[in-house]
């Protein structure tokens, strides 16, 4: 009975090996695995992974040896007298000592590794990454070069309107551009709430928390585009605040910050500029889609109880001075956030979108504000 019971438990290890080791799965299971990254410290931690794997697979295998070999050894009909002794002095000593032995070999190169990993020294390019609700923010701070790095998956590939793009949710407006070849800082803060900064080709993955500056920092040897993601639930469109890095070579870097310095500088000039009111609406109607719409909703009818509506709203329609203000400072203790970080045109534009489009400019006083308003604004008050 035992023994037909034996034989067939053989069987089905023999079928699980076949199984585990026919090649066309065995390329499966490695998928499954944690991979390797593109730097040298993505590469310590994939062999410091499959070290403690194994060193894990070699407990695994003594225990359950002894484990089962027992079972097997010291059955009722093979021993029906069971032997009395207890305390066995070199064999408990034996056992703290070789656990105590194992932990250290494994903490030892595990050590090492974190020890380089929190290297904090400047790099070649410090990069100032803000997470906010929900997007990154990031700013070059060697080359005054800062943008904000939104989601750029079409909604109707999230309502299931259209199929899913191949990079669904893990697509950006603006991705981080970096050089190769170069040590680059990353220092990771917030603006709201908690986030995290996960890229894991890199092996980062550092806390974002508002009024701390934790660092990271990395070498990329291998240009490419390299996703990531918010890695801490940080409200309700967490999972729509990817990371997208593009590692290109140190010539096309230079391009890329030359031609960001240039758009700041025209950005700068627009202010100047004298705006009409069809210019701001276009303008403003783009801004109004990035940043207020998930909670302000597309026709400005906001979400009853939760998010005002804008249209018909009477800061809408008559307090011009007041909007601006809401703009700028936010509503305290309110999911209202200062919008402050736009610039000068887009906050102009979308305060005069949010007075004219919906019905506003007909329903109120139909004032528009232009960028120059909004550097007034600024101007210390004295
Ligand atoms: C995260 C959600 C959220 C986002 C994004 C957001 N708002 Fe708001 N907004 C609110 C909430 C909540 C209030 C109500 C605040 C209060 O008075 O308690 C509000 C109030 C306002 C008001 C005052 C309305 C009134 O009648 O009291 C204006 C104007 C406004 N928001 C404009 C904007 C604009 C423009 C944007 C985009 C640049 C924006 N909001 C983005 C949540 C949001
Ligand atoms: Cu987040």
């Amino acid at each position: 009975m035992l023994y037909k019971f034996f034989k067939s438990t053989k069987l089905r290890l023999f079928l699980s090996f076949l199984v585990l080791t026919s090649p066309s799965i065995k390329a499966d299971w490695f998928a499954l695995n944690m991979t390797r990254g593109v730097t040298d410290v993505s590469n310590e931690v994939f062999e410091l992974h499959m070290l403690i794997f194994w060193i894990c697979v070699a407990i695994g295998v003594v225990v359950f040896s002894v484990m089962f070999y027992s079972m097997w050894a010291h059955t009722k009909k093979k021993n029906p007298e069971p032997a009395k002794f207890h305390e066995n002095h070199k064999l408990e000593i034996a056992w703290t000592i070789i656990p105590f032995l194992i932990l250290i070999a494994m903490a030892v190169p595990a050590s090492k590794t974190l020890v380089k990993i929190y290297d904090d020294e400047a790099g070649d390019i410090n990069i100032q990454v803000t997470g906010y609700q929900w997007k990154w923010q990031y700013r070059y701070l060697e080359d005054d070069v800062s943008f904000f790095s939104n989601l750029s998956t079409d909604l109707d590939e999230i309502y299931n309107l259209v199929p899913k793009g191949e990079n669904y949710l893990q697509e950006v407006d603006e991705m981080v551009v970096i050089p190769v070849g170069k040590k680059v800082r990353f220092l990771i803060t917030a603006n709201d709430v908690i986030h995290s900064w996960w890229m894991p080709a890199f092996a980062i993955k550092q806390d974002a928390i508002p009024g701390f500056v934790n660092t990271a920092w990395t070498v990329v040897d291998k240009p490419g585009i390299y996703r990531g993601k918010c890695t801490e639930l940080c409200g309700k469109n967490h999972g729509f605040m990817p990371i997208v890095v593009k590692v290109v070579e140190q010539e096309e870097y230079d391009q890329w910050v030359n031609e960001k310095k240039q758009a700041a500088i025209r950005l700068a000039e627009l202010t100047t500029k004298e705006w009409t009111t069809a210019e701001l609406m276009e303008r403003g109607e783009t801004v109004y889609d990035i940043n207020c719409v998930v909670c302000h909703q597309t026709e400005g009818q906001g979400i009853a109880g939760i998010f005002p509506a804008l249209a018909g709203s009477d800061i809408a329609l008559y307090e011009k001075d007041k909007h601006i203000e809401i703009l700028m400072e936010g509503v305290s203790g309110a999911a209202m956030n200062s919008f402050d970080y736009l610039s000068e045109v887009e906050l102009a534009a979308v305060i005069t979108y949010t007075r004219q489009a919906w019905g506003n400019a007909e329903n109120g006083d139909g004032e528009i504000v232009i960028p120059k308003d909004i550097v007034d604004y600024k101007e210390p008050k004295i």
